[in-house]
């Protein structure tokens, strides 16, 4: 029932001219230089990489746009079910390599530069990462669109157009320095929809009124209104013709203009003043890792972006001329995470407020149209809002999110009537001091299905947070959909499960070596990498020792630079004779800590101080180096993930809800070192627990430890108070600057159990050293390990939601473009 816009008799005319687009490389280089000296003006004398990257860029931009029209096209004529896929983060890193993966055409562009004298390396380097995320959130959201695609999903993501990404992170004297991440000076790949806007409201006041037959109305009348523009991506997949969409809303003064009158009258600032406000909303990411601060801007950001979508989703809903009720048999829509959890008021509103249906209608469309993804059981970072603050920013969104209680407790109360104190645990409403909304309460009620991101999370929501509602709702709506990762490669991206072909070339010696080989040209890339930018030389031929990920306590960046520092302590307690039996390691470490949390940026300053003593005592050599690399992000992950031995995941048990790198990192022919917690267990499970090294305390476990630490006498584990004693005396620089990372565990009760596990975790580390002596046992566990990982990959994942959550089906494009 929708009407294409160019009448049937000139389409012929049209398709005539419809681009094909290139094959080879003669016709890719034909599009790179057409669009260096038009669409840049840059000519034959003043080409560098940058002009070059932006032609290579802007010949693959066409091709992929013209999938993306086609995709488009079949979408909407076909009109199946969709899936909306609601971020705040999408960590898509750099788009071209991509881009020419998918499309298949990266050999003829490589041909091409060349021909034009230009190293396609070079020119992928150019780009600049799209870092629009913090961290594991952000990039699964980033798999998940690919694999969207890959797999044909009709699928759209939304999330915010920021002006600045991540901040970029520098070391400076050891301290973490934050710079601003302003990445859109030229961007090839968002095509801004001037045409597609939205009003968004905030702020005002709530009107009610009955009308002649005596039916009550409510409406709301934003006090400021905000502009939303669509900012489009395409999202390729791979070796399909589907090209799906990213919309980002990037915000806007509503007027467009600034105040005229202000500045004729010579008020300059102020006349701008309502243009910066409005463009303040989608300026910058939040950087907190597991951490939520209740910002009014924050939560402006979240119902900019959920109003808009919706907006939009529903648009779309309402040009097919489907009755309501059909909405969630067409539309699916998935919160990651919390942060989206507005868009459920806001559909309730849109239906009742503005569509006229009555309450529960429209509360029964609402319901069985979200899903939602929790990816965290850590207090700290479940969200939270203030009453009074959303009272003012969104009256009415508030009241409906009081009326979504009152209707849910009472449907407890009739349920369970004789617990009375069950109420006031599951109402969305806390009784604080203000008040606050919990919208994790918010988004479970308002979706049919929950999920958490690996086994042990989803049982532990179901025990912990989320307790009462298993009894309310029954175990039905809960499930699991285990996190899974891309894999970075080339043969055996269309199935992750012909991977497990490898484990019969396992004693292959050709093969054998061939994967020694790869690995070790991956470290010689690293070791590269690190002698630029820290100015040490490593040797390849070390154990590399890689922990790459947000700073955070409960991650344990301190266990292991504690671990360092041990290892320090005994290599210098040897003789030269004993030191020569020892294994060279490289310990490695990247991430960012949040601005405002200091004790990840002790962290950070304590491994700098380590690298700079280790590093630089004579005594120690190629035995030990310790590297901070700065700045960690998914281009920089694509260098350092191929490189590492052994990586680190060893959170205290319980504490991450999966881990995504986990996986990257055995897929990229690593092993492991982790605690049995999130998505390790299930690695365990499939790659065999010969093939990793496991370590501490268990998560059932936790709670009694730490409860032991507050109320008995306790002490610190003997290994660790050593390198206590030395971070005392000074041995790496002012221990000032360490006390309160010490004292939180010696005096503060040691929260993330790092004393509990550290005796566990040396000695762990002691077994590593041993099995990588054994070259020829540890390639077999290497290649065991790449072999079985097939089950993570994010097309398994998608494919689960796609059956158990959204109840969507592929969509597979027809060969002419005859809809
Ligand atoms: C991460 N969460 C989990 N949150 O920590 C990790 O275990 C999991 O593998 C991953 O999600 C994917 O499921 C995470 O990255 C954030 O960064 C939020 C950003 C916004 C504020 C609250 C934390």
């Amino acid at each position: 029932s929708v009407e294409a816009s160019i009448p049937e008799p000139q389409r012929a005319a049209w398709r005539k001219f419809t681009p094909k687009g290139f094959t080879t490389s003669e016709d890719f280089e034909k599009e790179a230089v057409r669009h260096i000296e038009t669409t840049l003006a840059r000519s034959l004398y003043n080409c560098d990489e940058v002009a070059a990257y932006g032609g290579t860029a802007l010949a693959f931009r066409d091709r992929l746009i013209l999938d993306w029209n086609k995709t488009q096209q079949t979408q909407t004529f076909t009109d199946q079910k969709r899936v909306y896929y609601l971020s705040l983060e999408f960590l898509m890193g750099r788009a071209l390599d991509n881009a020419m993966l998918n499309v298949g055409q990266k050999d003829s562009a490589t041909k091409g530069l060349d021909d034009l004298g230009f190293r396609m390396e070079d020119i992928i380097s150019q780009e600049h990462d799209a870092a629009l995320g913090n961290g594991g959130l952000g990039r699964l959201a980033a798999c998940f669109l690919d694999s969207m695609a890959s797999l044909n999903y009709p699928a759209w993501g939304y999330g915010l157009r920021y002006r600045y990404g991540i901040f970029k992170q520098e070391i400076i004297d050891g301290y973490q320095v934050e710079v601003p991440d302003y990445w859109l000076d030229f961007n090839p790949w968002e095509f801004a929809r001037h045409d597609i806007t939205v009003d968004v409201q905030f702020y005002g006041h709530v009107n009610r009124w009955q009308d002649d037959e005596g039916k009550q109305h409510t409406s709301w009348e934003g006090g400021e209104t905000v502009l939303a523009v669509a900012f489009d991506v395409p999202v390729p997949g791979y070796e399909t013709p589907t090209c799906n969409n990213l919309r980002l809303w990037g915000s806007k003064a509503a007027s467009g203009e600034f105040d005229f009158q202000k500045f004729n009258s010579g008020e300059y600032e102020a006349s701008v003043a309502d243009q910066q406000r409005a463009e303040t909303i989608s300026a910058v990411l939040y950087p907190n890792d597991n951490l939520e601060r209740g910002k009014e801007l924050r939560l402006k950001q979240q119902y900019f972006w959920c109003a808009a979508s919706l907006y939009d989703i529903v648009r779309r809903f309402k040009k097919t001329k489907r009755s309501w009720k059909e909405f969630p048999n067409q539309v699916a829509i998935q919160l990651n995470d919390t942060h989206p959890t507005l868009a459920i008021p806001e559909l309730q509103r849109i239906l009742v407020d503005l569509e006229g249906l009555e309450w529960d209608d429209a509360w029964n469309i609402v319901s069985k149209t979200f899903g939602y993804t929790n990816h965290t059981v850590l207090p700290e970072a479940l969200e939270k809002w203030s009453v009074p603050l959303m009272q003012h920013l969104l009256p009415r969104h508030l009241q409906i999110i009081y009326d979504i209680n009152l209707n849910f407790l009472q449907y407890v109360e009739r349920n369970f009537p004789k617990d009375r104190e069950m109420l006031g645990r599951v109402s969305i409403i806390e009784e604080s001091n203000p008040k606050m909304v919990r919208m994790a309460y918010l988004a479970l009620i308002g979706s049919h299905k929950v999920n958490g991101v690996a086994e042990l999370h989803s049982d532990l929501i179901k025990t912990t947070i989320f307790k009462d509602f298993v009894k309310i709702y029954g175990p039905d709506k809960f499930t699991n959909v285990t996190n899974a990762s891309k894999l970075g490669g080339h043969d055996f991206l269309k199935d992750l499960t012909l991977l497990s072909k490898l484990e019969a070339f396992v004693d292959d010696k050709e093969f054998r070596k061939e994967f020694r080989e790869i690995k070790y040209a991956n470290k010689v890339r690293l070791a590269k990498h690190i002698k630029e930018h820290n100015g040490v030389t490593v040797n390849p031929a070390a154990l590399f020792d890689v922990q790459v990920k947000r700073i955070h306590e409960y991650k344990r960046q301190q266990l292991n630079i504690f671990g360092v520092i041990h290892r320090y302590l005994q290599i210098k307690s040897l003789s030269a004779e004993d030191r020569k039996k020892l294994a060279p390691r490289v310990s490695i470490f990247g991430g960012k800590a949040a601005p405002g949390y200091w004790m990840a940026k002790t962290v950070i300053h304590l491994i700098n101080k380590v690298g700079d003593v280790v590093n630089n005592d004579p005594d120690v050599g190629d035995l030990l180096k310790v590297i901070f690399l700065e700045d960690y992000n998914v281009s920089k992950a694509e260098i350092i993930t191929p490189a590492s031995d052994i990586s680190e995941h060893i959170s205290t048990a319980g504490t991450e809800a999966s881990g995504t790198s986990n996986m990257k990192f055995c897929l990229n022919g690593g092993l492991i070192i982790g605690t049995c917690d999130g998505a390790n267990i299930e690695i365990t499970r499939e790659i065999g627990e010969e093939n990793i090294f496991l370590f501490g305390n268990l998560a059932e476990d936790v709670e009694d430890l730490r409860h032991g630490h507050l109320y008995n006498h306790y002490e610190l584990e003997p290994k660790l108070a050593k390198v206590f004693d030395e971070i005392h005396k000074g041995r790496f620089g002012d221990a000032g600057a360490f006390s309160a990372l010490l004292n939180g565990i010696v005096e503060h009760g040691d929260y993330y159990l790092v004393s509990d596990d550290f005796a566990s975790y040396a000695q762990t580390q002691e077994l590593i050293d041993e099995a990588y002596k054994d070259t020829e046992a540890w390639t077999t566990k290497a290649i065991l390990t790449v072999a079985r990982m097939g089950f993570f990959s994010s097309d398994r994942c998608i494919d689960e939601y796609a059956e158990s959550i959204w109840n969507i089906e592929p969509l597979v494009q027809k060969k002419d473009d005859e809809a």
